[in-house]
């Protein structure tokens, strides 16, 4: 069914759709090109949302050239007026005679009405291809619109014996600038990052995207482009105290707790603060309820969190990747380790746990891990 310059054109479709992967958030990153005769005469990517989707870009690039030609596009055209009209029906008018689409719309606004849509109008739309390559571009939608909860990345940084820290506690530098500034862009393409009070109260962190440390994605991106993430704290008991790092910046704050922060804490609060009381399980937040709080408005989360926190999410099954940072380094001693997990009893209860990319970040690794349910 699928000819070579069928694969050729999706592949890239799907090399536009990346392009769009810091700034289109809470919408998906989509790629579309448009071609007639062999030839490529239009081709765009949505960049935000409220924006023009990726097929209006090919669209109005290619014009009268659009008649009688094939859209190949990484996701269903819509079929709802949202923020923007139907693309379908801007494909349709364009007069385009076959459409190619790699994953169907997931969004009950849209899911296979968009297809429904070109076919009733008798255009030829063939679904499928490379499907597997363009969901890895959402895979963070994709889990939002299905389940209703964002995809969850654990971020690690670990010394070659799986510590965090000296015994002493110092855990400064333990990776080196590369991986940090690899860090921020981790951080640029996650809606939120979730740390533990713990954290908080030990490293006192900002947890926001620096342009400067971004390294070549700078480039791309100016500094107003910047989603910068929801900055989320697990804080169960209520502690935190109001000098933080962490509210210096003007963006949101959101503290999560099992129950309401004294009156004259709250009252110190800068604006971009705010708090969610949560139920509990065995006295700790319901990581469950938070996923379910966080997955109303966000595809993906990272946790940037201490052993209990990350180990928590590993150890309940809720994390989807894991993103291990591994010094050269030996810390010896009785240094922190990198997840506080169950005592596992058998080899078969363990996490499954399968490598995805594995590669050289300056002097460390990086290793970029899927966790199997
Ligand atoms: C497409 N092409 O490039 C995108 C699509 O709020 P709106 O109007 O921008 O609609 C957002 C929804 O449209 C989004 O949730 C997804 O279902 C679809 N996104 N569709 O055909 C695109 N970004
Ligand atoms: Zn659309």
């Amino acid at each position: 069914m699928w000819s070579i310059e069928d694969s050729q054109m999706m592949s890239l479709a799907i090399e536009l759709a990346q392009k769009g992967m810091y700034t289109t958030r809470p919408n998906p990153s989509v790629g579309s090109v448009i071609v007639k005769d062999g030839e490529i005469v239009g081709e765009g990517y949505h960049i935000r949302a409220g924006g023009p989707h990726a097929e209006v870009y090919a669209l109005n690039m290619a014009g009268i050239d659009a008649q009688g030609a094939t859209a190949y596009v990484t996701l269903e055209p819509c079929s709802h007026y949202g923020r923007t009209p139907p693309c379908a029906k801007a494909l349709i008018e364009h007069g385009v005679s076959r459409v190619v689409i790699a994953v169907t719309d997931p969004n009950p606004e849209v899911s296979g009405r968009g297809i429904a849509m070109l076919r009733e109008a008798g255009i030829k739309v063939d679904v499928g291809l490379m499907t597997t390559e363009a969901m890895q571009v959402n895979l963070g939608f994709l889990k939002r619109m299905e389940k209703g909860l964002p995809w969850v990345t654990v971020k690690l940084a670990a010394s070659l014996d799986g510590k965090t820290a000296l015994s002493n506690g110092v855990s400064k530098w333990i990776t080196g600038p590369e991986a940090r500034s690899d860090v921020q862009r981790l951080r640029a393409r996650h809606c939120a990052i979730v740390t533990g009070v713990e954290t908080i109260i030990a490293d006192n962190p900002s947890l926001n995207v620096r342009h400067s440390e971004l390294g070549s994605l700078a480039n791309q991106l100016a500094p107003a482009e910047i989603h910068q993430p929801l900055r989320v704290v697990v804080d169960t008991h209520a502690r935190l105290g109001t000098e933080l790092n962490l509210f210096k910046q003007a963006t949101p704050v959101l503290l999560v707790s099992a129950k309401p922060y004294p009156e004259e804490v709250q009252a110190a609060w800068p604006e971009h603060v705010s708090q969610q009381i949560l139920p509990t399980v065995n006295g700790r937040i319901d990581l469950t309820a938070l996923l379910g709080l966080l997955g109303k408005t966000c595809n993906s989360i990272l946790i940037e969190a201490g052993a209990t926190l990350a180990g928590a999410v590993v150890n309940q099954g809720l994390a989807d990747e894991i993103v291990l940072y591994q010094a050269m380094k030996i810390l010896g001693g009785q240094g922190r380790n990198l997840l506080a997990l169950d005592d596992f009893q058998a080899m078969s209860d363990i996490p499954r746990i399968n490598l995805i990319d594995e590669r050289k970040v300056g002097k460390d690794t990086r290793l970029t891990l899927r966790v199997s349910k």
